[in-house]
This record gives structure tokens, C-alpha cells and sequence, in this order.
């Protein structure tokens, strides 16, 4: 039985989440089993997407699909479980690149993808097919299907996304981060449609790296204005818990672009964009001092029950907002 299946009491609220890899996954599974069948959609950053080995790769794409799908490695967070590694162990002794990881089983998804992409499918098809074909009954999206490429500049000079956070593993310093393409590309129409659902009942920001996975979706033309007209509630659930990032190099990555590591950075970056911040019961504290409504929550995702009460708890609070008696 899937992650998925374990509930019976599932909330009929319409929701759809903006998600980058690891850490945002962790709230859409949360999602996708306390909401009713069919009621989430998740917008998924393609920033990270590269070309590697002739194969396009979309980490937090695979990432999201395999987590809803149960099938992830939940202690490495990316790839998949049971996974074997003897075309790496090859690819190695002929001396070809071998400083990204491909298990042998999810070869098979970078394979197939990179095949229908050549023959004409868009990431969107190709994304929704495997979502479906692994009994997915969510829609995932990606943010866009036109190429956006973050690269990060750093003190080493620029580098792709994938070339800092996996073969220099975030160790250069970052002056900043920009997205390549992203000003050509459009917002895919089923995640402008999603933010104009008039039925929505909450618009979640994941507590996904704010500066390398959210702000990909957010810098597509179009892409603010439409949340700022949505009639929803945009939630955010913070990435920083007192003073450290839940996962990954987001503190490390503030501290170098001279922002405090405080709740407070994350909801001036979200500044005019959401209407309410989830954060931990560590930041009551803080929470109190800022100026837009908050929820203080255990927002730290440990077991799969975490993630189920999270998810309810971000539903109640959007739903606070459209009885009007939230904050
Ligand atoms: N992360 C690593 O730290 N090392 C890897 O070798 C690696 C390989 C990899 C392969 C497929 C995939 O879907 C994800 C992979 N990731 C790896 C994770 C990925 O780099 C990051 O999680 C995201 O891009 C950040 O959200």
C-alpha cells in the first residue's frame, strides 16, 4: 500500500503548491494524502533542470513524482528506493563524468523523457504521462515549458545550477543567482489556470529553498501578477526554523547574500505576495513582530505524520482567511 493510500479522512480543499526538490516534497505528500482525490496540483521549479550525458534531467520533477508516487529514497530525499548503481560504477571505468549520480532505475525515467522530448512531447506531457502511469492521481506541472536554467554566480565565478550544488556541493560563496531563459519563457497554462481557480482554496508556497527553487516560478513574466490577483490565499511555510534551514544550503546561501537567517528575511522576501506564513513554534517569538498574518506550527517534517498534520494545518489556516476570522 502507498503512502497515499493509508488515509480515510481527507479534506475536500482544492490546493495548489509551488514546489522545488527535497524539502517542498515533503509538504506535497502531506498534501496529497490529507487532501481528497484529485484536488492538488503542484507547480514544480525546472530551474534545476540540465542536460547531462545527452539526457534531460528534471531533479525536482523526479523528486515530486517519486515521493507522491512512494517509490522515493527517503534517506538520500532524491531518487529512487532499491536503487543499483552499476551504470555509474561503469560509465566510471570508462572514464566518463561521473560527479552526478544516476541510479540504474532512474536511468529509465531520463531515458524515456529525453526520447519523447526528441520526438516532439513537451516536458508538461511527458511529466503528466509518468505521473500517471505510477497511479499518481494529483496533476504535476512543471513551472514552465520553456528552459529556464539557473546559474549561480559565485566567488569561483558562474556555474550551473547542478555544477554548484552537487559537484562544488554549495561550498563557493553566492553573490547571486539568476535564471537563464526565464524572461523568454511563459508560466504553463495549467498552473496560470490553477492560480485563477476561482474554487481554490489555498495557494502554498512549499518550504522549498526560497532564492534557488521558488523565485525560478516567481520570475516568470506574468507569474507574480497572477498570484497577486488570485483569490485564494497564498500561504508560505517557512524554509528557516530558528535561525538554520530546515535542509540544504538556504541559511548558508542568506548568510552570503548578507540577509539574516530569521523568519523575518522570508517574509520580506515574499513581501506583497502572501497573505500568511507558516512558521515553527521555535519563532512564536519573532512571529508576533511581523507584519502579515502567521501560523505558528511544529512545521520540522520528521515522520510521514508530520507532514499529514502540516499539510492540515496550512488547509485550516487558508481556510482562516476566507472565513475571515483568522490572525
Ligand atoms: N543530488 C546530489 O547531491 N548528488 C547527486 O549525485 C544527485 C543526483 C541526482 C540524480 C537525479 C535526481 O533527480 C536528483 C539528483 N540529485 C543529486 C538531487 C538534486 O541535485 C537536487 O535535489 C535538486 O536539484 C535540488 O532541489
Amino acid at each position: 500500500m502507498s503512502d497515499h493510500e493509508q488515509r480515510g479522512d481527507r479534506t475536500d480543499a482544492r490546493v495548489l503548491a509551488l514546489c522545488g526538490g527535497v524539502g517542498g516534497a515533503k509538504l506535497a505528500l502531506g498534501l496529497y494524502r490529507t487532501l481528497s482525490s484529485g484536488r492538488l496540483t503542484v507547480a514544480i521549479n525546472t530551474g534545476d533542470d540540465f542536460e547531462h550525458l545527452g539526457l534531460h534531467i528534471s531533479p525536482d520533477i523526479d523528486t515530486v513524482t517519486y515521493t507522491l508516487a512512494g517509490l522515493n529514497d527517503t534517506e538520500r530525499g532524491w531518487g529512487l528506493a532499491e536503487e543499483s548503481w552499476q551504470f555509474m560504477s561503469a560509465l566510471r571505468g570508462l572514464g566518463g563524468e561521473a560527479w552526478f549520480q544516476l541510479g540504474d532505475r532512474d536511468l529509465a525515467t531520463h531515458v524515456l523523457r529525453t526520447m519523447r522530448m526528441k520526438a516532439g512531447e513537451t516536458l508538461s506531457q511527458v511529466t503528466s504521462g509518468f505521473a500517471s502511469r505510477l497511479g499518481i492521481d494529483a496533476t504535476l506541472i512543471p513551472m514552465s515549458d520553456g528552459a529556464v536554467r539557473t546559474t549561480v554566480r559565485t566567488n569561483e565565478g558562474a556555474l550551473p545550477f547542478q555544477r554548484y550544488f552537487v559537484e562544488h556541493q554549495c561550498k563557493p560563496q553566492v553573490r547571486a543567482i539568476e535564471f537563464e531563459g526565464v524572461l523568454e519563457a511563459r508560466p504553463h497554462p495549467k498552473l496560470l489556470d490553477a492560480l485563477g481557480n476561482p474554487e481554490l482554496t489555498a495557494i502554498v508556497i512549499c518550504p522549498s529553498n526560497p532564492y534557488l527553487s521558488v523565485d525560478p516560478m516567481l520570475a516568470l513574466p506574468g507569474m507574480r501578477e497572477a498570484l497577486r490577483r488570485a483569490k485564494a490565499p497564498v500561504i508560505a511555510v517557512s524554509p528557516i526554523v530558528g535561525g538554520e534551514a530546515i535542509k540544504g544550503p538556504t541559511a548558508k546561501i542568506m548568510r552570503e547574500l548578507d540577509l539574516p537567517v530569521t523568519i523575518r528575511s522570508v517574509a520580506d522576501h515574499y513581501k506583497g505576495l502572501i497573505d500568511g506564513l507558516i512558521v515553527d513554534n521555535v519563532d512564536a517569538a519573532e512571529a508576533s513582530s511581523l507584519d502579515v498574518r502567521v501560523g505558528v506550527t511544529g512545521a520540522v517534517m520528521t515522520s510521514l505524520e508530520d507532514r499529514d498534520r502540516l499539510a492540515r494545518t496550512v488547509v485550516d489556516f487558508a481556510r482562516s482567511f476566507k472565513a475571515g476570522n483568522g490572525g
